[in-house]
């Protein structure tokens, strides 16, 4: 799964990166639109009392990559449109996060104007859909036929032409497969951090910046990156303590990454034994058998049941063959829909 941390050169995109995976390089390197990447382990407490049930050997939780792309400042705004290469690394992930300047920086003139920014990125983003759109318009002139991907591309092109973006817009599937040849920016779940001057964090976003992202139907998080940075280089129990001072009942890393999980409509499923104790991220709404391809092909290949148990009951009953034995063990077919927190057990046959 992989979410680019995409914003203007100075809206903390580094630090932000930084703070949520750990990596301490080049924070404030100037406008590099080269990416960098780095994963974030998804905390589960469920995967750790797995472990301590199975005394499974590993223990392994899901994870997300991201990555840092900076958006140049002579790219966005001026007309002269994204440059190629953040484009391209922008089209390779799965979700946007929008990292929006709430602070004064000293090394920029302008004072803080999330909202503006926020529409220019989202300006940008339409524009850089439209060429791909209008060329495949164009081409489409000379032949016959194909009217569904016709009435389609100029559905969307109408949509991005009046300032809308794609995100929202209701596709069939056919329509989705015939857009996928694209991959338009526009239409990717988009979460917007504001960035905010130490003293301004938990509160006051700025009541024109809320009213926008609602009216855009867009996720918005404050975040102050200095104090995250400062936060993840404690030690685990100074780190609590510091979010209590602050008022905050869990980091943003933590936030962050349960607003990227639902943004993204992600769920986990478990799996367990003396081997490992896992957890493994789904799409909201994965069947069974698709599941157990994220586990191994040959499994979803050879299905034949999953043997299912909610991740409560198991820690209550504190085994298989206890849970088996209380009724709480399911055998679901292939259709079965896998629900957060299944601890799963696969039978399959090759
Ligand atoms: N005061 C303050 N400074 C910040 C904050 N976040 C980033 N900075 C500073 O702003 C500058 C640009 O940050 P950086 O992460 O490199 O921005 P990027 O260009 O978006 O990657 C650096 O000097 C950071 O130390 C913040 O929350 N508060
Ligand atoms: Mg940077």
């Amino acid at each position: 799964m992989k979410v680019g941390i995409v914003g203007f050169p100075g809206s903390g995109k580094s630090t932000i990166f930084n703070a949520l995976t750990g990596l301490t390089k080049q924070a404030g390197a100037a406008g590099k639109a080269r990416e960098r990447l780095g994963a974030i382990k998804v905390p589960d407490p469920r995967v750790e009392r797995l472990t301590e049930l199975f005394d499974s050997r590993k223990r392994v939780y899901a994870e997300i990559t991201f990555i840092d792309v900076a958006v140049r400042p002579e790219g966005a705004g001026a007309g002269g449109g994204l440059d190629p290469q953040i484009i391209q690394a922008m089209r390779e992930c799965e979700a946007l996060v929008l990292v929006l300047r709430g602070f004064a920086n000293p090394m920029l003139a302008q004072p803080p104007a999330p909202a503006s920014e926020m529409v220019r990125f989202r300006e940008e983003l339409i524009l850089t859909d439209l060429i791909p759109l209008e060329n495949r318009r164009e081409r489409m002139k000379k032949e016959t036929g194909r009217d569904r991907e016709r009435a389609l591309i100029d559905r969307c092109i109408g949509r991005l032409e009046n300032g809308r973006s794609l995100l929202g817009a209701e596709f069939s599937e056919e329509e989705r497969r015939l857009l996928s040849g694209f991959s338009l920016l526009s239409g990717k779940p988009l979460l917007c951090l504001l960035n905010q001057e130490e003293g301004d964090f938990p509160v006051g976003i700025p009541e024109a910046l809320r009213a926008q992202a609602e009216g855009e139907g867009l996720p918005l998080m404050p975040i102050s990156a200095k104090i995250e940075m400062d936060i993840s280089t404690l030690p685990a129990e100074e780190q609590a303590e510091f979010l209590a001072d602050l008022g905050a009942d869990t980091s943003a890393r933590d936030r962050f990454i349960r607003k990227s999980y639902d943004m993204l409509d992600l769920i986990s499923f478990l799996t367990t034994g003396d081997d490992e104790s896992r957890a493994w991220p789904i799409r909201r709404g994965t069947p069974a058998r698709k599941a157990a391809g994220k586990v191994h092909s040959d499994i979803e290949r050879g299905f034949i049941r999953a043997e299912v148990v909610g991740y409560d009951d198991l820690a209550i009953a504190e085994s298989f063959k206890q849970a088996r034995d209380q009724g709480l063990l399911r055998l679901e077919g292939k259709t079965y829909v896998v629900q957060d927190g299944d601890v799963i057990n696969f039978r399959f046959n090759v």
